[in-house]
């Protein structure tokens, strides 16, 4: 069992980060510690530079990402933690991998769509290649699990499709360099939405801070930003399919259900009948039990540069040896002369 995942630097991490990934990079980190595998987790600061960005802000949001994970439940003892731009392999296997990939299905990405919009021309390249550096990023490490929300599933299906052509164009049948990655999405969760627009997923980079809970935030600004949320003015339904057509209400329910354990169901089974206004508090006081202890965490670790640092340093050099032989395969076996 090998489970690989990345989070971008690119600003504070929120619910949407928390309940569709990071929640299982701690579940899958403690399986795989229990299996006897490995589980690599690395801050994807070569992914941030896509999009236009303030370098001092992003050394510090990279520091305070660890700091985050760690608060989480993400344990360096027993996760290989790392910044992507310490481990080289990542970059020089992405540049392999460019032989491989297609400009037909990079085009097909719908975050490049989305992220483009119809300025496509004005965009980085790396924006647009970002998702074989992602692949890189898997499959150096020969990934089995990889745990993502519902936004990265496509783009793990590319790194399956580019592992599969590689494997198939440059190595023997019966000794395949890349293990196919499988995606570990939660049932529930797996797209939390906007508070303020609930057909747009929950997004670091929205302008709006009302739009996301930080996983920083306090009490205070949690009940705040809940008691904001837009909603609808009807009453919560008693069943499920009474929230077709009620993005917003839907949301905040499978939010509930998430911090809670419970279906949406079950959540309309307890709470049906009751307006948003008996709803929200209860929300809000969940969301706040959940994250105060993280953000008491986050507070202690935040501030200590060094240990921060050499969390960073440790992981890295871990990930440079473990992805030593992938790497060098993949050279070999397109024919590369380096020795
Ligand atoms: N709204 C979401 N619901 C569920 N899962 C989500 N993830 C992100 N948003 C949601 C999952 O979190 C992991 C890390 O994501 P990322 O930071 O690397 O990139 P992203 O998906 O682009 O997240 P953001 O917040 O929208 O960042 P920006 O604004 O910088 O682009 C991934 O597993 C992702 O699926």
């Amino acid at each position: 069992m090998r489970v690989v995942s990345g989070i971008q630097p690119t600003g504070k991490p929120h619910l949407g980060n928390y309940l569709g990934a990071i929640v299982n990079y701690v579940k899958l980190q403690d399986e795989a510690h229990a299996a006897g595998g490995q589980c690599f987790i690395f801050l994807a600061d070569l992914h941030a530079i896509s999009m236009p960005h303030d370098p001092a802000e992003l050394s510090r949001n990279t520091r305070e990402m660890v700091a985050t994970l760690v608060a989480c439940g993400v344990d360096p003892s027993k996760t290989v933690l790392f910044n992507q731009a310490q481990v080289p392999a990542h970059a020089e296997l992405q540049w392999l991998l460019n032989g491989t990939a297609r400009m037909g299905w990079l085009n097909r990405m719908t975050q490049w769509k989305d992220k483009a919009g119809k300025n496509r021309e004005g965009q980085s390249v790396a924006l647009f290649t970002y998702p074989v550096l992602q692949a890189a990023d898997v499959l150096l490490y020969q990934a089995t699990h990889v745990p993502v929300g519902d936004d990265q599933k496509q783009h793990l299906e590319l790194a399956r499709d580019i592992a599969q052509k590689f494997n198939n164009d440059f190595c023997r049948e019966d000794a395949p360099l890349f293990t196919l990655p499988e995606p570990y999405i939660p049932p529930a969760a797996a797209r939390i939405m906007s508070l303020r627009d609930g057909s747009a997923k929950m997004s670091k980079s929205d302008p709006s801070d009302l739009s996301r809970i930080s996983l920083t935030d306090d009490a205070d600004t949690i009940m705040k930003k809940i008691k904001k949320a837009k909603t609808d003015p009807e009453p919560l339904p008693s069943e499920e399919k009474g929230l077709e057509g009620r993005a917003e209400a839907l949301n905040l329910v499978g939010i509930y259900g998430a911090l809670s354990g419970q279906t949406v169901a079950q959540v309309l089974a307890d709470h049906g009948g009751n307006g948003f206004g008996a709803f929200k508090p209860s929300l809000g006081e969940l969301l706040v039990e959940t994250l105060a202890p993280i953000n008491a965490r986050f507070m202690e670790l935040k501030d200590d540069q060094e240990a921060l640092d050499a969390i960073l340093a440790r992981g890295a050099a871990q990930a440079r040896e473990q992805g030593l032989p992938t790497l060098d395969a993949a050279y070999d076996a397109l024919g590369l002369v380096r020795r």
